[in-house]
Order: structure tokens, then sequence, then C-alpha cells
């Protein structure tokens, strides 16, 4: 039944809503979207999923050869994958539309070191509004390991599911024993997102994406839904291929939001059934003013509390704040300086990698470099 999962309060917002997105393409954070659908978190903390297995990613540091290295890095990344795109159906009971971060926002936390894995650092910022752009940078400075990456979306609408391209790419760097440098170029998968006529979106991979390393190493990764390879949700095939090689030296398949193994010896490769680890951050008092946090604490209790009124209300604030911040660059010349992070037009990390896999599109990107400058979060360093 349509709409089953909406409230009956809002079941004509809802409608109205899907009408709205069903002849749209573009900019969906900037629509209004009925209570229910709304999350209190905002999209500049969704760089955390990331590294919510801080051991998967301080292992890259630990390979023995570059072919090991892309294996490593294959198998943290698609551990991420379930806390990317199923978490808010586990937190909220489906996926839900984030706060829609203001230029200039701020997320900083980290992974404090265990068991010799190192601290991990992650720092957020929000370097464009219209689109909205969040670049991030993740480190594990002990084990010399860094991700810099930015992410856009451009959203469709098709045969009543949303389709969301993920525009952006990221680089992960890895610092070698003998002084040199490895890198790797990750490009991002196509979402899907499902269940919107019931009112409980949730999203389903689509497509192909891929990790072309320095070394020459290329996993390519095919993302299939419910009736494909077989009758389950949330399927991958990674393919790891050896430089300048067709065929693959190592297949895995599984389920991205549980397990996986080798095709052809059946050893696991996957397992991420064991509960991940949340970023740490500062307390909210002792927060920058433009960190994520603080600067939504007021919408994030009213729509926790279902208090919408008051959310919309503090939204509303923040949002007119905003303009009123254009309206005076505008009229002084000027223009929002960004703090951490430098745009640049041209990656040529990327445009040197995607040259070796030509299925990477486009051939060129922009980035976002990290400046290192960000003040250490909490007392634990
Ligand atoms: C952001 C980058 C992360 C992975 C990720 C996961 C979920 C995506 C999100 C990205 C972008 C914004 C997104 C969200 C799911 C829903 C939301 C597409 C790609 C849209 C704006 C909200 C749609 C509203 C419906 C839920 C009704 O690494």
């Amino acid at each position: 039944e349509a709409g089953q999962a909406v409230p009956a309060s809002q079941k004509s917002s809802w409608a109205a809503f899907i009408k709205t997105i069903a002849s749209f393409s573009g900019d969906l954070s900037s629509l209004t979207a009925p209570p229910f659908i709304l999350s209190p978190i905002s999209l500049t903390e969704f760089p955390a999923y990331w590294c919510e297995r801080p051991e998967l990613f301080s292992a890259i540091a630990d390979a023995k050869d570059e072919e090991d290295r892309s294996l490593r890095v294959l198998r943290w990344f698609i551990s991420t994958l379930k806390g990317q795109y199923t978490s808010r159906n586990e937190s909220m009971g489906s996926e839900k539309k984030p706060l829609n971060p203001v230029l200039g926002e701020l997320f900083f936390g980290y992974w404090p070191d265990k068991n010799g894995r190192g601290q991990t650092d992650l720092a957020v910022e929000q370097v464009s509004h219209h689109p909205p752009i969040t670049a991030y940078y993740i480190s594990n400075k002990s084990k010399g390991l860094a991700l810099q990456g930015h992410s856009a979306q451009k959203t469709s609408f098709s045969s009543g599911s949303i389709i969301v391209k993920q525009i952006g790419h990221a680089v992960l760097t890895v610092k070698l024993p003998d002084g040199g440098e490895e890198r790797f170029v990750i490009t991002l998968p196509k979402l899907r997102i499902d269940g919107i006529w019931y009112g409980s979106p949730y999203i389903e991979l689509t497509d192909t994406s891929y990790i072309q390393s320095s070394s020459g190493w290329l996993s390519t990764i095919e993302y299939k839904g419910r009736g494909y390879f077989s009758g389950k949700s949330h399927q991958f095939k990674a393919s790891v291929s050896a430089p300048g090689a067709s065929s693959a030296t190592h297949v895995f398949e599984g389920l991205w939001h549980t397990t996986s193994k080798d095709s052809k010896t059946n050893v696991p490769f996957t397992d991420v059934t064991c509960p991940k680890e949340e970023v740490t951050v500062a307390p909210i008092d002792a927060q920058d003013e433009w960190e994520s946090r603080r600067l939504w604490a007021a919408v994030a209790r009213g729509i926790r509390e279902g208090d919408f009124e008051t959310a919309s209300r503090e939204k509303s604030k923040i949002e007119n704040e905003q303009r009123q911040r254009r309206r005076d660059e505008q009229a002084a010349g000027t223009r929002w300086e960004l703090r951490h992070f430098r745009h640049l037009d041209n990656d040529p990390v990327y445009e040197k990698l995607v040259k070796i896999c030509k299925s990477i599109t486009p051939s060129t990107e922009d980035t976002y470099e990290f400046l290192c400058n960000v003040p250490p979060v909490g007392n634990e360093k």
C-alpha cells in the first residue's frame, strides 16, 4: 500500500514531496520534506563512515607487497559500505533526509589508538553550499596513511526510485618503508533509493566503482541488487587484476553488508557482522561554533524530540543568517574563505591514475587539498 510507513497526518505532504522529486533533478537536499523523514544528522558527518573499522584502515600499512596492499585497500573499502549505505536504516528505521550543511560547516573527530593501530583523525569541511560539496581528510599519521576526498551528488528520478550519481573521488596515499608513496584513486558507486512510494526509503548500490593503484593493480567492483547474481540485496563482485592484465588474479563475491569470500578458494574476505566503532568528537560546548553538532544542536533536538515547530524555526534562523552573510559578502566584494581546504581545478594524481584505467570517467576532476591546520580534538592526544 502506498505510504504505508508514513504517519497518517503526513501522507499528503509525503505525496507532494514525491511529486516534487519526480519532476525534478539536481539538488534534492534543499527540498522541504515532511517531518517523519528528517534526520537530525548533517551530511558533514558522513565522511566518518570511511573509518568506522579503524583496524582495517591501519592494516593497509602492514601489506607485504603491492598486490597485498591492493587487497587490503579493497577489504577496507568494501567494509565501509554497510556503514555508508545502511546505517540510517539500522539506527532510524529507514533512509532519512540528512541536514543540508551550510557553507563552512565543520566536523572533527578521531578514533583513538588501540592495540597498536595508531590514532586516526578526521577533518570535514562543507566547501560549497550550492551545489552541496563536502571535503574530508582522514589520516593515520603513525601508519603513514591519508585519505583525501570530496563528495557531491547529482540526483534524478526513474520509475519510482531516486537515482544518485556520486560526484567526486577519494585519493588514498600510503607512505612506503623505502620512503616512496603508493596512491589509490577511489571512485564511488551509483545509488538507487527504493521504497520511496511506501515512505521507507533504502539504498541499493548499482553499476561499477574502481580502485586504481599507482602500482598498476586495479580493483573493479560491480554492485547488484535483488534478482541479479542471486536473490539477495547488496551483492558485489570485485575483480582484482595485476598491472596491465586483462583477467583477474582474484575475484571476491558476497554481500557488502555481511560477508564475502574469495570465489575460487572460498577463503573469507570481508565480515562486517561485528559492531563498528563510532567516531569520537569533542563535547558540544568545547566545539567551534561552526562544528556541525554545535551549529545544528537546536534543530537536531527538535527533530529528535518530535518538536518540529522548534526544529523548523531554528533551521530558518540558520538559513537566514547564511543568506545575510552571502549578501554582506556580495556588498563588500569579498568571498567566503575555506578554513582547512584549498580548491584546485585539477587533481594531477587522479588524472594520472585514470589514464591507467580507461573505464574511469571523467578523465579530469577538481580536488580540495587539505591544509593540515586542524587543532587536536578533545584532550586524549
Ligand atoms: C553522501 C556521501 C557518503 C555516502 C552517502 C550515503 C547516503 C546518501 C548521501 C551519500 C548523500 C545524500 C543522500 C544520502 C541518502 C539520501 C540523501 C543521497 C552519497 C538524499 C539527499 C535525501 C533524499 C530524501 C529521501 C530519503 C526521501 O559517503
